[in-house]
């Protein structure tokens, strides 16, 4: 008789293949036993504990795509969603520093990177040894990454770069950043982006930290100042030009956040379903109203959608058949629903529920961040929008 998991309704996981659950019960375990007794002091103390780079390195849970022999481990796209999954399960801030750290460094890198830069890098970055950042966004350039306005004017033997980035996760504890900027031959060029890789230590090169974030707060976000930093070259990749460079990283980290989300989701219907077990209220559990039984059917019922998205798009991201509309449509859809999720969960807790203890509340504000960053809900839903109708309407032209 077949029976039904309430927890995976539709048994995705009994696809997985050898390697992806061995990756996938590897991070459960860390995240469970190492992250979760860390996750309320993290968010209460604003206070992200390094040493998690290293154990997830050890663990050999970063940069999983990457070829082993740069010190990676050549796994699937699958089996790099499932380790997001696990860790946002706990916090999204440290899914943060990991996807960072996966997609957005180690995964330029070693695309758009020389033999020495990926041998330089890669080996410490998938160790936890170095910590890296990536940095797009601008004070007054967020959705509009094309407007960016710190510039690399070309100089005897490499670059000076001048500018500053905003909202940059990992930045004031990164011993390396890719950094985004227009690149001109010549000062009076219109500009081309291209990216760099700017050292901790660097001169003229500061991280300032972003502090009283309400959200993400065991993730270290910061700022980027660049004030005529030399950069040589040998530190600028040498041949991805425009906006495709950073997007192509984004594909990857985005398709991670809808797997994270599956992941905070997954904890905040699990603890509503308990709660509402175990509590009575006018004489019976909770769980026994109907008003609270279809707010369960409904998580279930999007929690299952997130789960067939995700794992989706990770198979056609293996078979190199996936496109970036399905990214977008993934990312936007799993935000949007893990935060409705989360703030539902938060409810029924009544007000247990706005307690650290409980951890629902924890999921809710972070997941206000992942809604927003790499790409924000509408944003996505404009980029559907194009694909769908072919006419662009982020900008009034139309
Ligand atoms: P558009 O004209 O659409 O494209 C310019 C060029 O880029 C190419 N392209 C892509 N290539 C690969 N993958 C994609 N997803 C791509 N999207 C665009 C495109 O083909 C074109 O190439 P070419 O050769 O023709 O020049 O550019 P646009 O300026 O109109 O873009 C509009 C829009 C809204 C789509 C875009 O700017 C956008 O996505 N905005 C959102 C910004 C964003 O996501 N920022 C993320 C910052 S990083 C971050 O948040 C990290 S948080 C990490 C954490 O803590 O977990
Ligand atoms: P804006 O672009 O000013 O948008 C404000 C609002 O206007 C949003 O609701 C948006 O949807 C809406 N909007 C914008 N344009 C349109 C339009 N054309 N039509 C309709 N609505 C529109 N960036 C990095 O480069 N690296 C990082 O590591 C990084 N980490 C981050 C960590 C955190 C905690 C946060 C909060 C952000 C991070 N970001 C990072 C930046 C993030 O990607 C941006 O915040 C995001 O892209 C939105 O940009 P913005 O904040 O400037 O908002």
């Amino acid at each position: 008789k077949n029976l039904f998991n309430t927890d995976d309704a539709f048994l995705f996981e009994s696809e997985l293949n050898e390697e992806d659950r061995l990756i996938m019960e590897t991070a459960r375990d860390y995240a469970q036993s190492k992250l979760e007794p860390r996750a309320l002091k993290g968010n209460t103390e604003e206070f992200f504990d390094q040493n998690i780079a290293k154990e997830m390195g050890e663990m050999g849970l970063l940069g999983v795509t990457i070829p082993e022999e740069y010190g990676g481990s050549d796994a699937s796209y699958t089996a790099y969603g499932l380790i997001a999954r696990e860790v946002e399960r706990v916090d999204s801030g440290y899914r943060s520093f990991m996807s960072v750290q996966s997609s957005l460094v180690m995964y330029p890198i070693s695309e758009f990177g020389t033999e020495e830069q990926k041998q330089k890098y890669l080996p410490k970055l998938a160790s936890g040894e170095m910590i890296g950042c990536f940095g797009l966004t601008e004070p007054d350039h967020g959705s509009d990454p094309g407007s960016l306005v710190t510039t690399a004017v070309k100089t005897d033997g490499g670059w000076i770069l001048n500018g500053a980035k905003m909202w940059i996760t990992n930045s004031p504890i990164a011993d390396l950043a890719v950094v985004w900027a227009k690149a001109k031959e010549n000062e009076g060029d219109e500009g081309v982006i291209r990216g760099f890789l700017v050292e901790k230590g660097t001169k003229g090169f500061s991280a300032p930290a972003t502090k009283y974030k309400m959200s993400l707060r065991a993730s270290e976000t910061g700022e980027l100042v660049f004030d005529d930093v030399f950069v040589p070259d040998e530190n600028a990749f040498p041949n991805i030009k425009g906006l495709k460079g950073p997007f192509m990283c984004l594909n990857s980290a985005r398709y991670g956040i809808a797997w994270g989300t599956v992941g905070a989701a997954e904890f905040c219907y699990q603890k509503a379903r308990q709660y509402v077990l175990d509590r009575k209220q006018f004489g019976k559990p909770l769980a026994a109203n109907q008003l609270i039984q279809t707010k369960l059917a409904n998580m279930l019922t999007d929690i299952t959608s997130m789960q067939m998205l995700a794992y989706r798009l990770g198979k056609l991201k293996d078979e190199g058949r996936d496109h970036p509309s399905m990214t977008s449509l993934a990312k936007r859809n799993n935000c949007g629903k893990a935060l409705e999720i989360a703030r539902v969960s938060r409810d029924m807790h009544g007000g247990n529920g706005i307690t650290g203890d409980y951890r629902v509340i924890h999921h809710m504000v972070n997941l206000e961040s992942v809604n927003t960053y790499e790409g924000t809900y509408d944003i996505h839903g404009l980029i559907l929008g194009r694909e769908i109708t072919g006419i662009q309407a982020f900008t009034p032209k139309g």
